[in-house]
């Protein structure tokens, strides 16, 4: 079995609920380890990019307004990249199906989750669903400096001008 990554984002019905303790003691389970952590305020192009799959779903608006936090009055989510041989599989079987009603009831999604009024599938926590969306997904929502590891080829480059927000 190969060594693999994959992205795990506590989302913010997850975070409403409490459930962080909760999810990562059901992760711990799959004796991974986490390679990347952090909190993040999910702007609509992060959103956007991060669900580009879906774009043309009828659902699409409503799940990005549901990443960024505005269904729940809370804007931030907790993002993680854990890595281990399989790690890909053993987190989905964790996590549960992405319909949280056909979802097996001891799994997170199957626990926790709901299904909104208007269609939406609230269900908890986000996964990588193959080693293809975990590389791009990774990329997307962490930088390397961010993660303990070289995961993928990096490139230097050199910055001029740049402006940041530093300790006052
Ligand atoms: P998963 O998160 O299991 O990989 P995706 O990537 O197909 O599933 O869907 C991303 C998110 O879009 C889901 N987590 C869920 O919140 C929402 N979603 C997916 N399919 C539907 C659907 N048929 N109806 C409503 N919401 C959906």
């Amino acid at each position: 079995m190969a060594v693999e990554q994959t992205l795990v984002i506590i989302k913010p019905d997850g975070l409403v609920k409490s459930l962080t303790g909760n999810i990562l003691t059901r992760l711990s389970e799959a004796k991974l380890i986490i390679v990347g952590a952090k909190a993040v305020r999910v702007s609509r192009e992060l959103a956007e990019k991060h669900y580009e799959h879906l774009k043309d779903k009828p659902f699409f608006e409503e799940l990005i307004q549901y990443i960024m936090g505005e269904l729940h009055k809370t804007y931030r989510v907790v993002a993680f990249v854990y890595e281990g041989e399989d790690a890909i599989k053993k987190v989905r079987d964790i996590v549960g199906d992405t319909n949280p009603e056909n979802a097996n009831p001891v799994t997170i999604r199957g626990a926790y989750g709901r299904i909104t009024t208007s269609g939406v599938f609230e269900n908890v926590v986000h996964a990588s669903s193959s080693p293809e969306d975990a590389e791009k997904e990774i990329k997307l929502w962490f930088e390397p400096h961010e993660l303990v590891e070289v995961l993928y080829p990096v490139k230097e480059v050199t910055l001029e001008k740049v402006t940041k927000k530093v300790w006052a």
